[in-house]
């Protein structure tokens, strides 16, 4: 019988359908992506989202939330737990909201903050000049060094002359581990506030395998769908000195009622996270991650800072000795002819528009949910080192590869 979605809407439930098979097969190498637990679709899916509850438990501007408050509170107390934090606010929409919000309960407009470079592994909001974080603050950043790296003291440097009211650490491209500890230093040298962005390695902290920075940062942000693998969503913890400050500026300060059914979502995915399990499998992603950046150096790719300690790794195709003449959106497009995403990606001192780049991020959460092996991430980083050696000539091949590996491992 035709369920309910097919039978009213006949066209979205196809397309859904479709993106249903193309994830089936596809290889997600994409590292801020993932997939969901079914728990966590059912939440998501259900009739929460019919309540508006603008406000918190307890505190709302609408009748009828005994229930979603309920939900609400749980949501919260399992984030605190999870990462240990004084204080949790589920309701910010997205990582970019989460990171709105943590900049309007700290900065007046015009105040100066200092984040990482968008083109060296930064994030649109950490103080992008296309961003409101950029165009409604007056934003600095740093960058990494030739190696790759964040060079600390360089970092300490740059804070002393722009002396920023709020430094950001925390990034979307970067596979090494980030020193919290030492961020909060710099911070406190110049009178700044931390905020540390772990929408990427919130996972791996969960599993005490990165740093976490809730002791160091007066603020931490996150998405919720990452390597945290709950829905698309985004979260806020604070010292308890700032919750009054941070509830305000989610709620009425940049949003309005919150999502109920998402917040019951990632309360499912805090419950997952909680289990020993999570440790498992965020150990799985981080082991996979070293063993396909080291096949992909045997093969003669260079990897920015030369190599990963998280779970995504770059690939600097101006540096590499294969398929030098290739940009990141054209192994980007030959990959996925294969059936292999990835995103193109800025690399250090890039010379490419964004749009084009020289590098290309390969992350390993999602083929890791999947279930891909040790093993299977030897094969992919053969399959990617032939479309980047071979071109063309290699797709018809790899694409039939990966067909068998994603039978093997169905979603
Ligand atoms: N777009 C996300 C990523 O891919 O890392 C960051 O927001």
């Amino acid at each position: 019988m035709k369920n309910n979605l097919q039978h009213i809407d006949s066209e979205i439930f196809d397309i859904i359908e479709l993106e249903k098979q193309r994830q089936q097969d596809y290889i997600t190498l994409i590292a801020s992506e993932n997939y969901t637990s079914s728990a966590v679709l059912a939440a998501q899916s259900s009739c929460l989202t019919n309540k508006y509850a603008e406000g918190y438990p307890d505190r709302r501007y609408y009748g009828g939330c005994v229930e979603v408050d309920k939900i609400e509170k749980l949501s919260q107390e399992r984030l605190k737990k999870l990462f240990g934090s004084d204080h949790a606010n589920v309701q910010p929409h997205s990582g970019t909201n989460a990171n709105i919000a943590a900049y309007f309960a700290l900065c007046n407009s015009g105040d100066t903050i200092l984040g990482m470079n968008l083109n060296e592994g930064g994030h649109l909001t950490h103080g992008s000049k296309v961003n409101i974080s950029g165009k409604w603050l007056n934003s600095h950043t740093y960058g990494v060094d030739s190696n790759g790296l964040i060079n600390y003291d360089r970092v300490q440097e740059i804070a002393k002359e722009a002396k920023p009211k709020v430094i950001v650490c925390g990034a979307s491209a970067y596979p090494r581990q980030i020193d919290f500890s030492r961020f909060r230093q710099i911070a406190d040298s110049v009178g700044a506030y931390l905020i540390a962005d772990i929408a990427h390695i919130a996972g791996l902290i969960v599993a005490n395998l990165h740093q976490n920075p809730v002791q160091y940062a007066h603020i931490v942000t996150s998405t919720t769908h990452k390597t945290l693998r709950g829905p698309r969503g985004g979260i806020i913890m604070c010292v308890k000195d700032l919750a009054k400050q941070i509830d305000g500026a989610v709620f009425p300060g940049t949003q309005g009622g919150p999502l109920m059914h998402i917040i019951a979502a990632k309360a499912v995915a805090f419950k997952e996270a909680l289990q020993q399990d999570f440790v498992r499998y965020q150990t799985d992603v981080k082991n996979n991650a070293q063993t396909l950046a080291n096949a992909l150096k045997s093969r003669g790719l260079k990897l920015v800072s030369d190599g990963t300690d998280n779970h995504l790794m770059l690939i600097d195709l101006t540096q590499s000795k294969i398929g030098n003449n290739l940009t990141g959106k054209e192994v980007e497009d030959l990959l996925f002819k294969a059936n292999i995403v990835v995103n193109k990606n800025t690399v250090p001192n890039e010379r490419r528009s964004p749009f084009i780049t020289s590098g290309l991020r390969v992350g390993t959460p999602a083929a890791t949910t999947r279930g891909l092996q040790k093993n299977d991430f030897i094969t992919i980083a053969d399959m990617i080192a032939d479309i980047i050696e071979y071109g063309q000539s290699s797709v018809q091949k790899v694409h039939a590869k990966v067909l068998d590996l994603c039978k093997k491992y169905p979603l």
